[in-house]
């Protein structure tokens, strides 16, 4: 008996360890939906938090996967929303993704596709 209950406390350790995970900030609100598709390119992606939150890097891809460069460099502060400019678009589907970094240094990541039709 004393075996099986160890047993059960080694096994729910790992939902233990995953469960702080879940009071992070998360993500409120992003100025373009998933899966939107957009009728021309977006000037700016803006992502809101549910509390303030330190930014550690975004990045957008192209269908192919490659990188498009963004003049974005995330602030230094912490902030519950963050607008990131991005450049003029060609037609096609793209990728924004983030890694947040919360307080405790834990890294949470979060994307957008969207499409810009041609
Ligand atoms: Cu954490």
């Amino acid at each position: 008996m004393k075996r099986l209950l160890l047993a059960l406390v080694a096994a729910s350790l790992p939902i233990a360890a995953v469960a702080p995970a879940l009071a992070h900030t998360a993500v409120r609100e992003t100025s373009i939906a998933e899966n939107a598709t957009l009728s021309a390119s977006p000037e700016s992606f803006t992502i809101t938090f549910s509390a303030v939150t330190g930014l550690a890097n975004v990045t957008l891809t192209n269908a192919a996967g490659r990188e498009v460069a963004l003049d974005y460099m995330p602030p230094r502060n912490r902030a519950a929303s963050f607008t990131i400019p991005l450049p003029a678009l060609a037609p096609g589907a793209y990728t924004i993704s983030w890694r947040t970094m919360a307080s405790d240094g834990h890294v949470m990541p979060g994307a957008v596709r969207f499409t810009v039709a041609g």
